[in-house]
Order: C-alpha cells, then sequence, then structure tokens
C-alpha cells in the first residue's frame, strides 16, 4: 500500500507510535515560529526548561500581531522575545518584517519539512509542500528545546482539484468551497491533502491561502505536493537548493474523497459570523458595504497585491466605503513600492497599513456600529473585528477589490478577461529585518530584557484524588478561543500577564465570569461541539487555570484547545452522552468522586450532580502520555519531572 504525502513526511519524522489512525505519534520538529501574541509565552516557557540553545534546524520569531503599541506592554514584549533569541539560537523578524506565515513560506519553508508554530495558521506551510501544523506556546517550546510534538495520528483526506478557475475566481473560492462541504469541525483528526489536475495551475501562496485556511475546517493541517511550481517559487526566493519533491504514491488510501471542479467554481463568500456559512457572491450582490480590508496571512502575496492593485488603478474607492490594505511582507511591500502598484492603491484612496496581523486580529480598524465590512481574511467570528455588531464576510481580494469600487457586494467576473499577472521570475530579496542569533560564545553575555508586564506562568498543581466543584458557566456549540480569551488592541497587550488578561476571560458570553470563577476558587466550564475552535492561544487555557477552572466538561474538542488544557493541566472530559448536557445548570455543584483512580485506569469519569442528584459517565480521551501530564499537574511539570 502506498503512501499519502503526509503519511510519507510523518513516516520520516517518527520518533514514538505507530502510523495507524488514532494512536499517539511521536514526530521530530525540524523548524518552530512563534508569533509575539502567543511567543512572550512560549518563550517564558522555554527559559523554565533550561536549555541553553534551541536544538531545532530553524526556529524563527515574528513579531507581527501585536505591532500597535499603544502603551510600553508590547514595545515591551518585542525586546524580551528579541532578546531570548539573540541569545538562545532563534532567528528574529522584526516588526514590520510581515506576518509570520507569509514570510516564513517566502524565506524559511522547505518542502518535506516539519514545522510547528504557536499560531493556527501555520498550516500556511503546507502549500510548500511542509507537513505544517498549530499548536501550543508550551508544545513549541518543547519542541525548541529538541522534545517531539505528539499528535494522534489523523485520518487522510484528499481533495481532488479539476478543471481551472474562471477570470476572477480565486484561491479563496476554492477554500470557501471545501468548507462549504465540510463546515468547520469537518477537519477536526484529519490531514487534508490536495490533488489532481488542477493542482498545477495554481502558484505556491494560492495553495497556501488553502492550506492556511484549513485551520477553519478544524483539521490537523492541510498539505500540497510539492513539484515544477514550487521549485519555480523557491527559485525566485533564490533558495532552489531547498527543492525537494513530493507527492502522493498512486495507491496511498484516503479515508475520504472530496471532488472540487475549479471550472465550476463561483465567487463566493463566508457570511458572519461563521467561515462555513457560504454563500455566493450574485447571491449577496448590491448589499451595501461598509469597510473592505484586504490582507492577512490568507490573502496578503504579492499576487493578490498586483490583481488587487489592478482592480483599483486609475479608479476611486466608493464615497461609502472605507478600504485598507495591508500586504502580507516587506518583500511584497518593497516589490508593490517599486514597482508602481503601491502608487495605484494610494490614488485610488487606500489605506496603507503596515505589514501585520491588524484588523484580523482586531487591532485597529474595526468597522462602524452594525457595519458591514468585506475582508480577505480567514475568520469571522462574532466580535473577532472589535465592533460587536459587525458584520464581517471573508471574500477574495478581487471580490473585495471590485465592491471597494463599487460600495456594494459585487462579482469580480464582472471584469471580463482576466488580468494578465505573472509570478515574478525573482522576488525582491532582503532579510535585512531579520536579525540572526548570538554566535554560541557569545549567547551567555547576552541580557535578557523583561519588561514589568512580564508574569510568570500560573501556579499548577497535580490532579487530586477527587474533584468538587461548581459550574461556573454553561455555553453552547462552537465556542471560539476569541469567547474564551478575546483578543483585539485593549486586551493583546496583556499577553504575557495572565492575572491581568484572566479579567477578560469570556466576557464576550458572560461579563461576570472572571469574578465568579476567581470567588468560587474552583469550578467547572459546560460547553457543547466544537469546544475552542479557532486560534492556538494557550491563553484560553492559562487564563481560566488561573481563575481556578479544574474541567471542562463539553460535547466535543477542537485539537489544539483540547492540548492546551491538558498542557495546562485542566481536564478535558466530554460527555458520554450528549443529552447528558441539559442536566447541568450553571451553579450546580458537580462532584467527580474518583477522578485520579479513573484517569490513571483509563476508566469513563464519574460525575455526580449534587444539586439535582444525577449521575453520569464522562470520557477524557489521553494517551499513556497525556495521561501522566494531567496527573503531574501539566505539561511544565511532567516536563520537569521527566528530565
Ligand atoms: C488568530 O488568528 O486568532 C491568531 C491571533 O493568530 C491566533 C493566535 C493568537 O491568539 O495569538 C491563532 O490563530 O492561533
Ligand atoms: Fe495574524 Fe490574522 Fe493570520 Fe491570525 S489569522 S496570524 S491574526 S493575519
Amino acid at each position: 500500500m502506498g503512501y499519502t504525502i503526509a503519511q510519507k513526511i510523518i513516516k520520516e519524522h517518527l520518533v514514538s507510535g505507530e502510523m495507524t489512525v488514532g494512536s499517539d505519534i511521536g514526530l521530530k520538529i525540524d523548524q518552530t515560529l512563534t508569533q509575539d501574541a502567543t511567543g512572550t509565552m512560549a518563550y517564558i516557557e522555554y527559559e523554565a526548561m533550561g536549555i541553553p540553545r534551541v536544538k531545532t534546524e530553524k526556529s524563527v520569531a515574528y513579531i507581527d500581531h501585536n505591532t500597535l503599541q499603544t502603551g510600553f506592554e508590547n514595545a515591551d514584549d518585542h525586546r524580551f522575545i528579541q532578546s531570548v533569541c539573540k541569545k538562545h539560537g532563534i532567528y528574529f523578524s522584526r516588526p514590520g518584517n510581515g506576518i509570520c506565515h507569509q514570510v516564513h513560506l517566502e524565506r524559511f519553508g522547505k518542502p518535506g519539512k516539519t514545522l510547528i508554530g504557536s499560531d493556527s495558521h501555520t498550516p500556511t506551510g503546507g502549500g510548500i509542500g511542509m507537513l505544517a501544523i498549530g499548536a501550543g506556546g508550551l508544545d513549541v517550546a518543547v519542541a525548541m528545546g529538541g522534545g517531539a510534538y505528539y499528535i494522534t495520528m489523523p485520518k487522510m483526506v484528499r481533495v481532488n482539484l479539476t478543471g481551472k478557475l474562471s477570470p476572477w475566481v480565486s484561491a479563496k473560492d476554492i477554500i470557501l468551497a471545501v468548507l462549504r462541504v465540510m463546515s468547520v469541525k469537518g477537519g477536526v483528526g484529519k490531514i487534508v491533502e490536495y490533488g489532481g489536475e488542477g493542482v498545477k495551475t495554481l502558484s505556491v501562496p494560492e495553495r497556501a491561502t488553502i492550506t492556511n485556511m484549513g485551520a477553519e475546517l478544524g483539521a490537523t493541517t492541510s498539505v500540497f505536493p510539492s513539484d515544477e511550481t514550487t521549485r519555480a517559487f523557491l527559485k525566485a526566493q533564490d533558495r532552489e537548493e531547498d527543492y525537494r519533491e513530493l507527492s502522493a504514491d498512486d495507491d496511498a488510501v484516503y479515508d475520504e474523497v472530496i471532488e472540487i471542479n475549479l471550472s465550476e467554481l463561483e465567487p463566493l463568500a463566508a457570511c458572519p459570523h461563521s467561515p462555513d456559512n457560504i454563500k455566493t457572491i450574485k447571491e449577496l450582490e448590491g448589499k451595501t458595504v461598509d469597510q473592505v480590508c484586504i490582507g492577512s496571512c490568507t490573502n496578503s502575496s504579492y499576487l493578490d497585491m498586483m490583481r488587487v492593485a489592478h482592480i483599483l488603478k486609475g479608479k476611486k474607492v466608493a464615497d461609502n466605503v472605507s478600504l485598507a490594505i495591508a500586504p502580507g511582507s516587506k518583500q511584497v511591500f518593497n516589490m508593490l513600492a517599486l514597482n508602481g502598484a503601491l502608487g495605484d492603491m494610494i490614488a485610488a484612496g487606500a489605506r496603507i497599513l503596515e505589514s501585520a496581523c491588524g484588523p484580523c486580529i482586531g487591532m485597529g480598524q474595526s468597522p462602524n456600529s452594525k457595519g458591514v465590512s468585506l475582508r480577505t481574511f480567514n475568520r469571522n467570528f462574532e466580535g473577532r473585528s472589535g465592533t460587536a455588531d459587525g458584520q464581517i464576510y471573508l471574500v477574495s481580494p478581487e471580490t473585495a477589490a471590485v465592491s471597494a469600487l463599487a460600495g456594494v457586494f459585487t462579482d469580480p467576473r464582472c471584469l471580463g478577461a482576466a488580468a494578465e499577472i505573472e509570478m515574478p521570475e525573482k522576488f525582491l530579496i532582503n532579510d535585512n529585518m531579520v536579525i540572526d542569533p548570538a554566535p554560541v560564545e557569545e549567547m551567555d553575555s547576552v541580557e535578557i530584557l523583561r519588561g514589568p508586564n512580564i508574569k510568570e506562568y500560573p501556579a499548577t498543581s497535580p490532579l487530586t484524588d477527587s474533584i468538587e466543584a461548581s459550574c461556573s458557566l454553561k455555553v453552547g456549540d462552537n465556542i471560539t478561543t476569541d469567547h474564551i480569551m478575546p483578543a483585539g488592541a485593549k486586551i493583546l497587550p496583556l499577553r504575557s500577564n495572565i492575572p491581568k488578561i484572566s479579567e477578560h476571560c469570556f466576557t464576550v458570553c458572560d461579563k461576570e465570569f472572571p469574578a465568579r470563577a476567581k470567588l468560587l476558587g474552583k469550578s467547572i466550564i459546560v460547553g457543547g461541539e466544537n469546544y475552542g475552535q479557532g486560534s492556538s492561544r494557550e491563553h484560553a487555557a492559562l487564563a481560566p487555570l488561573y481563575l481556578g477552572v479544574k474541567a471542562v466538561l463539553v460535547k466535543s474538542f477542537a485539537r489544539i484547545h483540547k492540548s492546551n488544557l491538558i498542557n495546562a493541566g485542566i481536564l478535558p472530559l466530554t460527555f458520554k452522552d450528549a443529552a447528558d448536557y441539559d442536566k447541568i445548570k450553571l451553579g450546580d455543584m458537580l462532584a467527580l468522586p474518583r477522578v485520579k483512580e479513573e484517569i490513571a485506569a483509563a476508566q469513563d469519569i464519574t460525575v455526580v450532580n449534587q444539586t439535582n442528584g444525577e449521575t453520569f459517565k464522562a470520557e477524557c480521551e489521553l494517551s499513556d502520555r497525556t495521561r501522566a501530564i494531567i496527573i503531574a499537574g501539566g505539561l511544565l511539570d511532567y516536563t520537569k519531572e521527566n528530565s
């Protein structure tokens, strides 16, 4: 039996476990990336492990999220990360150099290598044939220290691309079409591999748009083959030597196959408030638009920006629209500046932003009240834009640009014949915003610069024999990490200060939650399906840990959040019978009388609702390793105990 692309990379990197679906496998990690909003905590954790120099082939720290410096906090964090990088052997990508995923694809990603990143959109690297996975900061810290990264061996999904996109239909429309088929939880426990004749018609950045938004499917990762198009991209980035051919064997076996005929696709939008709430632009045509934002790690490549500039050239943004554009990297930005495309954007009336996440993470450009905002981004969760009643639609750069000119939703196919925009044969290479680490002989003399906002990792404790705690919060299905630990300009600067950031935990759902949880001292959160979807932010586990949350009892979990809970020593429990969800109310006193014994013996967990007398069972799906982590009180304690 042949192998899929992902299975080939896994096989080459397997350090423990067996490649059978559902088994716990350990992978050797070649590269890591962090961004600043998760990075400070990841480096605090790395320091706590006491390993002098990273053991990976390449580790890069990017500053791209917290670039709005409204106080000392973010700038202090940047300096902290920069000094840690210098000391411990990590490359530092300065603020302004671009969004981590875009820059990593351009300058560092290599086909066939493994990459984990403390950001859920790390699978962008799948566009270049990497096995690139989003993880919690602590997992990334462990990998930097040379430890393996553990996942559950996923199922394999093949998306067969046939045909060729029509003019003005784009890669974004492909992934929105996949989301329409699979939904935001359809990818949980799976790797999505793209194949078929249609692959050849897509450039590397277009492939990366698709693998980036595999995160929205809940998939472990997504991957494209590495072929002549990949070679040409790497050559244009002046690193052809990094090329390696990679494709699935003809007799590779997939658990699921999805067919997408590119020729039949039309421009699509993900409507508020979920990336899988798909409509065609035709259905929305004529609806008034208030704001358009073009950029983010999904759609800010050179090709995207050139198409946008082409559409805007010689035209004017509609009076009712505010158009903001953020090129994804310094490389892209600089090329647009030199070839005149930036001038076309400015002349049309676009507001040009720095190369960073910006509006995607609520760092500025929040839309007006009830504002309709068309964004080329990847997430449109409620409130994420910074405007609680903002109506965010996710669309392609082409749809965004024509709609910005028209002032209403407009199908870009009205532009007629396709524009002649080619991938450059040579990108502009200038890595002067990447700072190298200090040579080994100088590392000891590097001083770590710690600002006053940087606080310690919250206290953990080993699992107790039993737990008695009230239900401090009851929520429904598809709770995102933006619900649990909101971001935005006000809260993001607190990412290195868990006591402070925890005051905002779950306030989107219930303003009283932080105070109530703190008062209770220990408590349990109850939720529905796909709990914790979205971001990899471990703060969504660390803030509950700080607030005394002992267990989260839900119908199902999203992958990264579940492992962040385990890393923080919080019990991830699922209802054995989903109907038992109705047997708990906010404030009920819950008891897990034999929890430690049951966890140790891999048995179901007994839950007693002492308030109404109901007793039922919950599952705690753990591997031998994660069981030991939970019993130890989290991954930091476990790592200390085992080193
Ligand atoms: C996001 O898109 O939600 C983020 C901000 O990039 C997060 C990381 C974070 O919360 O810092 C992610 O996707 O993991
Ligand atoms: Fe940044 Fe947005 Fe991409 Fe997250 S999704 S890495 S916030 S651009």
